[in-house]
């Protein structure tokens, strides 16, 4: 007999098709009555299958009794209730490494093209104004100037490598000083972090630890010629101090994959030309989320094989 997996969000056919195949597929996120629909297949559920930004509340963990372990499609863990899985020694895994590069890639465009105006500037050439009106408006330099990274995990690490190649001034901030960060700089507050940095990454794992780490003293720290990259959870900044600094001038810039309650962002957002604004897509590429799902699968495969879990969080 298949197990019975609760799918908490759609996946791309190719992973659809292989996870019908080897498990009887509850879809969480089609049923019109959430409740009715716990109550009635909760009790058959030995896996979830979720996603990053969907995770799986203590709620749902609770509807389902017999829950052994938790898949999660992305590296954040930060939506499933970890406390709730402990309690019950239910296993959890996330897929980490294979979309670090793609993270840390995206960080890093998302500086260049918005410190460099190059969405501006694509309108510029398609509106007509080139012809019209002459040179597009002059932009701000990355090469050579700081960049403070808060959170030197493996994106944070992999993001730092990238600028070296830019010449950027390099300075980070964590727990606990790294040794693999060779010659950057570290800076234990984000602060004093931020007081140094021009363009500031934020790419730490979210927890209740590290929500608003990004406060209104940081964001005024970093001031009205800095950027904030955002590639990892909205949570880690006060997105209300943020925006307020942002209306008011006394920030510069954000570049921003990931926003509260998104995919309804806040409409201030949207008023904003000091904003770059991308739809919770850092890991979005073909190859990478191919990876993730085969990384879903191969540790639920294994959990009912009885072997080592390839990627456990617990
Ligand atoms: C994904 C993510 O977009 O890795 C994460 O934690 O949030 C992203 O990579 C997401 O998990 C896909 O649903």
């Amino acid at each position: 007999m298949k197990p019975t997996i609760l799918q908490m969000g759609a996946y791309p056919e190719w992973d659809e098709v292989p996870l019908q195949e080897t498990y009887d597929v509850r879809r969480y996120f089609e049923a019109k009555y959430k409740d009715d629909f716990l109550a009635k297949c909760g009790g058959n559920i030995r896996a979830i299958a979720t996603r990053g930004e969907l995770g799986a509340s203590r709620n749902i963990i609770e509807a389902c009794p017999n829950l052994e372990i938790i898949s999660i499609y992305g590296v954040g863990f930060d939506a499933v209730d970890l406390d709730a899985c402990r309690e019950r020694g239910i296993r959890v895994t996330n897929t980490p490494d294979v979309l670090t590069g793609d993270v840390a890639d995206l960080g890093v465009a998302m500086m260049l093209c918005l410190s460099r105006g190059m969405i501006g500037a694509e309108e510029w050439v398609r509106g007509g104004n080139w012809a019209k009106q002459g040179n597009y408006p002059l932009k701000r330099r990355v090469w050579g100037c700081h960049a403070g990274v808060l959170g030197l995990g493996r994106i944070g690490f992999e993001v730092a490598r990238r600028l070296q190649g830019f010449g950027m001034e390099i300075a980070y901030s964590d727990i606990a000083e790294k040794p693999e960060a060779g010659g950057w700089a570290f800076e234990p507050d984000p602060v004093a972090l931020a007081t140094r940095s021009d363009f500031l990454f934020v790419t730490l794992a979210a927890s209740a630890a590290t929500r608003h780490i990004v406060n209104a003293e940081v964001i005024e720290a970093l001031g009205s010629d800095g950027m904030i990259i955002n590639v990892s959870r909205a949570s880690n900044i006060d997105e209300k101090a943020l925006l307020d600094a942002l209306e008011a001038g006394r920030l510069g810039a954000a570049a921003l994959d990931v926003f509260e309650n998104s995919p309804a962002l806040d409409p201030r957002f949207l008023a904003l030309d000091n904003v770059l604004l991308q739809p919770h897509h850092a890991s979005g590429t073909l190859e990478t989320r191919k990876a993730m799902g085969e990384l879903v699968r191969s540790n639920l495969a294994a959990h009912f094989a009885g072997l080592e879990l390839p990627t456990p969080v617990l």
